[in-house]
């Protein structure tokens, strides 16, 4: 499922001065802006799906709060943080990059940094300029498209082609009742079931759709719902013994799994040939010694009790299910949509409003504290073409100048 983050932008620095008695104009006192809020998620047992996220996709944390005379700083926005079920995963959409694997309560990422806040205009003060009319927008809060997915988080799980039985045998050993038919691909999405073993202990077990020969290329429904099973201790491969060629259906299935990952093959596993209660599974008995098979009839229970003990066995001398790696965090904002290349100046009744990607760009990337920077920044303009376009449009010395919310004083 996506969801839309958006946390808060920086609230932005001030322009300020002191005021004292008998002095005309103090020095700058603008305080700085707050910071954005970001939005984090956290996993919590209180919540048990994501459901409450498919009602409402978007959420954002509150923009800081912009920042005032006497150095106050702005007030920072609040951090939003959305509760999901222990065992999300979350991905960037765009990127598909796993930003967090939320596999215990109490875990939590921040999934969208708020922005920082402006900085106010004593940063800009300099030995030629006292009384800096320059203050620092905030900057934006990081936006983005996330998918949430819930990895079921199963000890066991049932792997086998279609009709072999799999639902069958999650409802003889779990209260779980997963649809049971005799046509192909019955089970559509992966569904959980906990067997009781005695002595008070549990095993989840995970019943998924059928793998067919050529699942990798996406033949039947693919194989992509192994990822349910990506993180359970170990594999139970199910096969049909009352149909054609059980053991080449086996090795077909094996192969799909190793074609899907190769980590995931070597998971401890075992081999149960289902439907021993019909004649033509009891005559493959009979006729091939497999050790390495068990056998058990999900329908009547014959050997379910037997399959259960080794299942048991074979998932507490497994060693712990992996993780799903989570690269270290990269805050890296989106670029922005293009914009025209041409700077445009618009008048407004406080004065000029000047935008445009590159101009725009200078203005967030320049560090107005440095004097070298400053006058830079100044042949940059010219070169843009910004200060004969604010010229055409009759800008007087003195004239506000506005460039991505960033304001200066228009001087010739
Ligand atoms: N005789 C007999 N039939 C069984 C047994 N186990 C399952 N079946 C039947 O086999 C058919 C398929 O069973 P399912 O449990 O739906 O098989 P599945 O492996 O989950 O199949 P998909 O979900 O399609 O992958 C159904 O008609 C079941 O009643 C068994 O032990 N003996
Ligand atoms: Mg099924």
């Amino acid at each position: 499922m996506r969801i839309r983050v958006r946390a808060g932008s920086g609230g932005r620095g001030a322009v300020s001065f002191r005021r004292e008695p008998y002095v005309p104009r103090g020095g700058p006192d603008g305080g700085d802006g707050g910071r954005g809020g970001s939005v984090l998620l956290f996993a919590t047992p209180a919540v048990a799906s994501l459901a409450a996220y498919t009602r409402r996709p978007e959420w954002r944390a509150q923009d800081g709060r912009p920042g005032a005379g006497a150095r106050k700083t702005g007030r920072a926005g609040a951090d939003l943080r959305l509760a999901v079920p222990a065992g999300t995963v979350v991905t960037d959409d765009e990127t598909g990059a796993v930003l967090a694997d939320l596999d215990v309560p109490g875990a939590e990422a921040t999934v969208a940094a708020g922005g920082e806040g402006g900085r106010g205009n004593p940063h800009f003060r300099s030995s030629v300029n006292q009384a800096p009319q320059v203050a620092e927008p905030g900057r934006r809060g990081q936006e983005r498209w996330l998918r949430l997915e819930l990895k079921l988080i199963a000890d066991v799980g049932l792997v086998g082609p279609p009709n072999a039985g799999k639902s069958s045998l999650l409802r003889s050993i779990s209260a779980a009742t997963p649809k049971v038919a005799d046509y192909p691909f019955t089970t559509l999405s992966p569904e959980l079931g906990v067997a009781e073993l005695g002595g008070g202990r549990r095993l989840v077990v995970a019943d998924i759709p059928g793998l067919i020969e050529g699942a990798a290329k996406g033949a039947g429904l693919g194989h992509r719902f192994l990822r349910h099973v990506e993180r359970t201790r170990a594999l139970v491969f199910v096969v049909d013994g009352a149909g054609p060629d059980p053991w080449a259906i086996l090795d077909a299935v094996r192969r799909e799994v190793g074609a899907y990952s190769a980590d995931l093959a070597r998971r401890p596993s075992l081999v149960v040939i289902n439907k021993l209660d019909l004649p033509e599974t009891r005559a493959l008995r009979a006729k091939v010694g497999r050790p390495d098979a068990l056998w058990c009839s999900a329908l009547t229970g014959e050997g379910v009790p037997e399959l259960l003990a080794s299942i048991d066995e074979m998932v507490a001398a497994a060693p712990p299910p992996p993780r799903v790696e989570v690269p270290p965090p990269v805050h890296r904002l989106r670029p922005r949509r293009a914009a025209a290349e041409q700077p445009l100046v618009e008048r407004h009744p406080w004065g000029f409003l000047v935008s445009g990607e590159a101009v725009e760009r200078l203005v967030t990337r320049t560090r107005f504290d440095s004097e070298a920077a400053v006058q830079r920044f100044q042949v940059a303009l010219d070169r843009l073409g910004v200060s004969s376009a604010l010229e055409d449009a009759g800008a007087e010395p003195g004239d506000t100048v506005r460039i991505a919310e960033m304001e200066f004083e228009y001087r010739l």
